[in-house]
């Protein structure tokens, strides 16, 4: 303890203290000026994403199974650490040597500039917060860094002399934590400040809330009694808004006014498209349940959940686009740079493809996509299902390529096969006796005709089906099973409409969805 105070008095601590108060200033004032410009622009969001962005493959792989949705807290908090370090590091620089701590700064201050103004939809001027910051910054980090100079020339007091004169090291060293202290604080103070003036500001909750969604020209097919499985612990066959799984790469959510939405339909066209919110609520449009599939669940995974979607057929506005031959893709771009490939005819066939604008009744949450995001039966989401959807090209595969494919996941995005476990959850204790094992199985447009439950090495049993609703929905099962005291496992695997069974081969996510037989191991008292 007393050797960590001592060190704690050692310049170079003491500039490391300075380096990363300067950081601090550095972003609170940035995040505080930032409130008047794009949210996605500031440093913190901005960096962020761009790290998002650089993800290597399998780094992205790693962060979802280690971290699940809790991925981008995991971000956040790496990215803290490593700014932390090199406020120290800056801070020691400076010290030695000022004019190369200047540099640091500078170049610290361009790397965000760089990677704010390279984010989709954001303007040059929304470099203004950062570089007003960069400037707060060194301005502090030459305040605080001056005195420790003086402190180096001034000589140290004798140990327990008594004597008056010597001990202003110590006073000033009691000034620069005072100091170094102070502005931690106020920086903190001043990055609250700015949340809260953008959160006040943004006033796209409240026009959401008080959206009136209209009546759909087609209802949803009624929900046919019997959809949910018998099995105790199995979750809802509609999947709640709140609990509704989120995948992106957006670290700040869009915050888009729908008044000022716009989509734009262009490319390989006979007549470029423009539709407004107000065109979409005053057109025919049509609610349908379609269960949502993110390519990244694992075998068992829980990235999957089912809604009833309020929106406008995408095929009704390919229909007044009119797509030339030779097109074969729509790659849809959401306001902040995600896009996703979707063949053609897809998006032109009977399965309904919409451009949705409401979720479970309710317009859609902001993190789901308000005002407007693409929902399409029978593909995975990252090829699908943009979110704060406001462009369609409508391109060929040849010439283009979506964000993810960019980045080794592949173009196109059928959703697999997959039964899951629900209950009893994975390494289980359960009593001996009668067992209800239970889950939920899809396979979008195909539909599931059958889930078969293993147990150990037993012969394959069939589960009782719940009732279907639909083909693009999932659909629930359950299975009885008389357990004896040991441990177990329970297999499960399902056959689609056409026919055919789930396959064991065992793939990963990438490029384009895991496969395999989920195995759950339980023990039996
Ligand atoms: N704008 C945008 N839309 C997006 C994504 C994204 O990163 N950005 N991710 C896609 C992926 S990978 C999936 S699985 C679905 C998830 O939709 P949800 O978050 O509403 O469940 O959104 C898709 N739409
Ligand atoms: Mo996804």
């Amino acid at each position: 303890m007393k050797k960590l105070l001592n060190w704690l008095k050692s310049p170079a601590a003491m500039a490391a203290l300075a380096g990363v108060a300067a950081a601090a200033v550095v972003l609170s004032v940035a995040e505080l000026i930032g409130a008047f410009f794009t949210a996605r622009a500031t440093p913190v969001i901005a960096l962020g994403s761009t790290f998002i962005d650089f993800t290597p493959l399998w780094m992205k792989n790693f962060a979802v199974e280690t971290f699940g949705t809790n991925d981008k807290a995991a971000l956040f908090a790496g990215m803290g650490l490593t700014i932390f370090l090199l406020a120290c590091v800056l801070g020691v620089v400076a010290y030695r040597k000022w004019a190369l701590g200047v540099a640091g700064v500078l170049l610290m201050g361009a790397v965000i500039v760089i990677s704010v103004v390279t984010r989709a939809s954001v303007k040059p001027l929304d470099a203004i917060p950062t570089v007003l910051g960069t400037v707060a910054g060194l301005v502090v980090l030459r305040l605080l860094i001056a005195p420790l100079w003086r402190l180096k020339s001034w000589p140290e007091a004798p140990a327990d002399t008594g004597a008056e004169e010597p001990d202003r090291p110590a006073t000033s060293r009691r000034r620069f934590f005072a100091a170094a202290g102070i502005t931690v604080i106020g920086a903190g103070i001043a990055a609250t400040g700015g949340r809260l003036l953008s959160a006040a500001r943004s006033n796209i909750s409240k026009a959401r809330e008080a959206l009136q969604l209209p009546t759909p020209a087609k209802a949803a097919a009624a929900v046919p009694a019997g959809v949910q499985s018998p099995a105790a612990g199995v979750g809802p066959w509609l999947t709640p808004n709140g609990d509704f799984y989120r995948i992106d790469t957006a670290l700040s959510v869009p915050e888009i006014n729908a008044d000022d939405w716009e989509l734009r339909v262009h490319g390989l066209v006979e007549q470029e498209v423009r539709l407004t919110f107000q065109d979409l609520l005053d057109a025919d449009l049509i609610e349908s349940h379609v269960t949502l599939t993110c390519v990244s669940n694992p075998v068992g995974g829980n990235l999957a959940g089912n809604a009833r979607w309020l929106g406008l057929p995408i095929r009704e506005v390919l229909k007044r686009a009119r797509p030339k031959d030779g097109a074969d893709m729509v790659l849809s771009t959401s306001i902040d740079g995600f896009s996703a490939s979707t063949p053609l005819e897809v998006l032109q066939d009977d399965r309904d493809a919409m451009l949705a604008i409401g979720m479970n009744g309710e317009p859609l949450p902001l993190e789901h996509g308000y005002p407007v995001r693409m929902v399409v039966p029978g593909l995975y989401g990252f090829v699908s299902a943009t979110k704060w959807v406001v462009d369609l090209e409508v391109t060929r595969f040849a010439d283009s390529k979506a964000y993810w494919t960019q980045r080794g996941w592949s173009e196109r995005g059928p959703i697999k096969t997959m039964a899951r476990v629900e209950v009893p959850k994975s390494f289980a204790k359960v009593p001996a006796g009668r067992v209800a094992i239970g889950g939920t199985a899809w396979a979008q447009t195909r539909g599931i005709t059958k889930v078969e439950v293993q147990i150990d090495n037993n012969p394959w049993a069939e589960a009782v089906l719940s009732t279907e609703a639909s083909l693009i929905t999932w659909r629930q099962w359950s299975f009885d099973w008389e357990a004896t005291p040991g441990p177990h496992y329970i297999k499960v695997r399902a056959t689609d409409g056409t026919g055919e069974v789930q396959t064991d081969q065992r793939a990963d996510p990438v490029p384009d969805g895991a496969s395999g037989w989920q195995s759950v191991m339980v023990t039996v008292e």
